[in-house]
């Protein structure tokens, strides 16, 4: 990222064939936390998220529906807009596949990569499987079938396409995934896996004849766009391509995809952009994969329950908080209601959610819900301590370690407070500056927190800022966060901010 450009970050456009899942929401709200990390830092970000509309998946379901395509994605592409409302997205951009801003900038990436005689004409011969809209080859078959998409017949396909000569691309393309700083391939563990790719590259075709639904190949309509060549230039038209004023967003900082897409960002896109002259991302990021009960979470392995009951259960600023605590944004991770209730329960109800009413309504008890000016105590080096070790793990993108450091911080103002018993003090009128120490530490803790939660939780955390009465509506910037100096504010009890959940009684 250079200073003064955009931080540009995108998420995966998710294949229009079904309503959003959970899986598809873990990956919107950690692309979202390092969207308002960034934020935080002070950063110009451009979010883009989008939906996937082309290809034979989707012609196939809306075909399955009795509707035509373009009524089926319009439908689908409403439901996932209100489902990332309701999650608290920030995306300053939505893409969708089958608009003409997107078909230009399609149109001119063929055109560019024809220009440079990258793309010719040959027979494919081989295997499709419609629920990966990939080529699949002999070996990657199990039982003759997609290890992916076992419940599909997998099909043959034997036509004469245009191919991209990807093969000419790789020499640099091992140059860019052996690149040490910034690293390409993130995190740096996928890196070898992503490089064998490369090592065994070939050609691949990149137009589908006889499949009307997508983008017409530009001179030649009888074929139309490869979906995948259609779906990655998606983060090209998000920034106004080919309008020269692209460059100002473009390239992008970041494209936060699955690990099960590695082979098309860092292998089949870079090339695309090569070979079009356009330079190529800063970095890609493959997060892991969500289970449920050891299953994968996809509309293929019919999941048990929707995102919206997963949301009904604790508001969705705690499913999103559970699943970034929960699940490694670096690895796999799995997703069970048990396992959120304890979360919420522990997490939120009592460690952050009683921190907060019982620290303010100290205040509002002794000191009139007024933070008085105080020399500060060991909580506050605690305090300082957090924001260091947060920002380290954000900047990793290692967003469960950068909640886990705010959490330590809450657990530790916790102790502080079974320590200092406040109470007790009270009485004490010679006590008077010890305890006006220990709230204000207290309230600066919170504070702090709230800072650190607010990408992860941006609402509540806004709400517990404005309870604690700083006078400013918005809370500062990171680098401001050790200045942080809570005397005078007037703080506000209220209502719990995580209400403790109680199963209903069977
Ligand atoms: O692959 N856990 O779409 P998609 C974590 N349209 N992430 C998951 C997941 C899970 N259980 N299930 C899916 C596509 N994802 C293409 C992308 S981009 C130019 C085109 C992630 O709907 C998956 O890894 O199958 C991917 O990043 C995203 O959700 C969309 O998956």
């Amino acid at each position: 990222m250079t200073d003064g450009k955009r931080f540009y970050i995108t998420t995966a456009i998710d294949y229009a064939n079904g309503p959003p899942h959970l899986g598809h929401a873990l990956e919107k709200v950690g692309a979202d936390a390092m969207a308002r990390y960034r934020r935080l830092l002070g950063q110009r970000v451009h979010f883009v998220m989008g939906l996937d509309e082309h290809g034979q998946k989707v012609a196939q379901t809306a075909a399955q529906a009795g509707v035509t395509p373009q009524e089926w994605t319009d439908g689908i592409a409403a439901r996932f807009r209100q489902a990332w409302a309701e999650l608290g997205i920030g995306n300053d951009d939505f893409i969708r596949t089958t608009e003409p801003r997107h078909r230009a900038a399609v149109e001119e990436m063929i055109r560019r990569m024809q220009a440079k005689g990258d793309l010719y004409r040959a027979t494919y011969a081989g295997y499709y499987c419609v629920g990966c809209e990939a080529y699949k080859t002999e070996d990657e078959l199990v039982d003759g079938r997609c290890a992916l998409h076992p419940g599909r017949e997998i099909e043959w396909m034997e036509e004469e396409d245009w191919f991209f000569r990807l093969s000419a691309y790789r020499e640099p393309l091992l140059a860019l995934i052996d690149r040490v700083d910034p690293p390409f391939v993130q995190p740096v563990a996928r890196r070898n896996e992503v490089r064998r790719m490369v090592e065994e590259i070939k050609d691949i075709s990149v137009s589908r004849s006889l499949m009307p639904w997508g983008i017409p190949w530009p001179g030649d309509p009888q074929h139309t766009v490869y979906v995948w060549i259609d779906a990655l230039t998606n983060y090209l038209s998000a920034t106004g391509f080919p309008d020269p004023s692209y460059t100002e967003t473009w390239p992008a900082s970041v494209h936060v995809i699955g690990k099960d897409i590695t082979r098309f960002h860092c292998v089949y896109w870079p090339a695309m952009l090569m070979s079009a002259d356009v330079p190529v991302q800063e970095s890609v990021w493959a997060h892991g994969f969500m289970t449920m009960g050891g299953g994968k979470i996809s509309k293929s392995a019919g999941v048990s329950f929707t995102l919206e009951e997963a949301v009904e259960r604790h508001g969705a600023e705690a499913l999103r908080f559970y699943l970034l605590r929960e699940i490694p944004w670096d690895g796999d991770g799995s997703f069970s209601f048990d396992r959120f209730d304890e979360r919420y329960n522990a997490d939120l109800a009592n460690d952050l959610g009683n921190l907060a009413n019982r620290v303010l309504s100290m205040v509002a008890k002794y000191r009139d819900a007024i933070v008085q000016p105080a020399a500060r105590v060991e909580l506050d080096e605690h305090a300082d301590a957090a924001v260091r070790q947060y920002r380290a793990a954000m900047d990793a993108n290692l967003l469960h370690e950068g909640v886990a450091s705010a959490m330590r911080l809450v657990s530790q103002a916790n102790a502080s407070v079974s320590v200092a018993a406040p109470w007790k003090l009270a009485k004490d009128p010679e006590q008077a500056a010890a305890l006006d120490s220990v709230l204000a530490s207290l309230v600066r803790s919170l504070a702090v927190a709230a800072v650190l939660l607010s990408p992860f939780m941006p609402q509540r955390m806004a709400e517990l800022w404005r309870r604690l009465g700083t006078g400013r509506a918005e809370m500062p910037l990171l680098d401001g966060v050790g200045a942080i100096d809570p005397a005078g504010w007037a703080v506000e009890p209220g209502e719990p901010l995580f209400p403790r959940y109680e199963p209903a009684k069977a």
